[in-house]
């Protein structure tokens, strides 16, 4: 053992290492994946190529998240407001579910993650439908972690759609208005089975929430970053977990 020449050496890099030990792990951890497009520009590349590197990102991201044994990955793809990008970008990532699966299906499969999808599905192109629950019916019965991908999510629209379902049942009798808490409006989100995010992370320098999760962020943890989507390392992922247990132990301290 090289080390044992140098003891000093030694006994730093253990220091660092007990110091380092991620321990308390969020249990559901959820991702606004920004930048892609000024990541693009910083490197000369036209937006789509951006979208592309954030594309395979996710992948490296899961591995982690998979790794840590965190039980939910909340990805924000696209939101409702995305339609009103340029129809070439739009189209571009449509297609991207497609891509992502035909390069990483098996792996996903291989270590036994679960596919998931929250948001308006039925108006989605058929194309990417197809893609999507392809992927959901391959990795239905997967125990390992579950892969939310939020695709044409809004929380203001997800929150109409709970009072429509509401308001339908009161009327035809089948909830009293005193039943309503907020158990019935939770069950009723698209994350209704899941547990709220532990830890929300935002990418490239945006402090807002961008109508992601609103009901469901109400206690959870947020960390922020400047570095680009593209660019969102295991090391950095590691921070964010290390920052979130900090948090924790401080919480639990008072
Ligand atoms: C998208 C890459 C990540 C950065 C954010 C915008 C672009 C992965 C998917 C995906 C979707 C469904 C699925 C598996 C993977 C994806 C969109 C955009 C629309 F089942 N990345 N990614 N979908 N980007």
């Amino acid at each position: 053992m090289a080390f044992s020449k140098w003891p000093f050496l030694k006994k730093i890099k253990t220091n660092h290492e007990k110091n380092n030990q991620i321990t308390i792990i969020p249990e559901h951890v959820a991702i606004i994946m920004d930048g892609n497009g000024r990541w693009a520009r910083q490197q000369g590349l036209p937006r789509i190529a951006g979208h592309k590197q954030g594309m395979d990102n996710v992948k490296r991201i899961v591995e982690v998240a998979n790794a840590y044994q965190i039980k939910i990955l909340t990805l924000y793809a696209f939101s409702t407001e995305n339609w009103k990008r340029p129809e070439k970008e739009v189209n571009y990532l449509m297609k991207l579910p497609h891509d992502f699966l035909k390069v990483y299906l098996p792996d996903l499969i291989k270590e036994n993650v679960k596919v998931e999808m929250i948001g308006h599905f039925e108006q989605l192109p058929s194309h990417t439908k197809k893609s999507i629950q392809h992927a959901i019916d391959q990795t239905k019965n997967n125990t390992g972690l579950i892969l939310n991908i939020a695709m044409n999510y809004g929380g203001r629209s997800e929150l109409v759609e709970v009072a429509k379902s509401i308001a339908g049942d009161v009327q035809n009798n089948k909830v009293k208005i005193d039943q309503i808490d907020e158990k019935l409006i939770n069950d009723r989100l698209f994350t209704g089975h899941l547990p709220d995010p532990d830890l929300l992370i935002r990418t490239s320098g945006e402090i807002r929430l961008s109508n992601f999760l609103l009901w469901q962020l109400a206690y959870t943890e947020f960390w922020f970053t400047d570095t680009y989507w593209p660019s969102f390392s295991r090391h950095e992922f590691e921070e964010a977990l290390q920052a979130y247990q900090q948090r924790k132990r401080r919480f639990g301290g008072l």
